[in-house]
């Protein structure tokens, strides 16, 4: 019984919310990359950073994809970052694949991407 409690009780400590603190992830952006410091975080608030060290803006938006790699759901954003900036934002995350990418003209396409998993 006492175990259970212990087990039940750690589960509530881990349960995303107002008591746990945002998981924290950088994402450096270059001509044409996207470096995130994590591929996996925990479900619930996530603080985003996006530093910007190339020569062009950059920005980030991120969706979740479902099994076909649709992109599904509301989309999350940083807004754009000059060169040498910093940009934020806290996103509150449901578990699933996420994609992330530069909403830039062809950034996309020329790499600025990357994969995200919220567990
Ligand atoms: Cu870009």
């Amino acid at each position: 019984m006492r175990a259970l409690l212990a087990a039940l009780l750690a589960l509530a400590l881990l349960a995303p919310g107002a008591h746990a603190a945002p998981a924290r992830m950088l994402v450096t952006a270059d001509e044409w990359m996207l470096l995130a410091s994590r591929q996996s975080v925990k479900e619930g608030r996530l603080q985003i950073q996006l530093y910007n060290r190339g020569e062009d803006a950059h920005d980030i938006a991120a969706r979740r994809v479902d099994r076909l790699r649709r992109r599904v759901g509301r989309t999350f954003r940083i807004r754009e970052a000059r060169p040498g900036e910093l940009a934020e934002a806290t996103w509150r995350l449901r578990s699933g694949k996420y994609r992330l990418w530069c909403t830039l003209r062809g950034h996309e396409s020329a790499g600025m991407r990357a994969g995200l998993r919220v567990r």
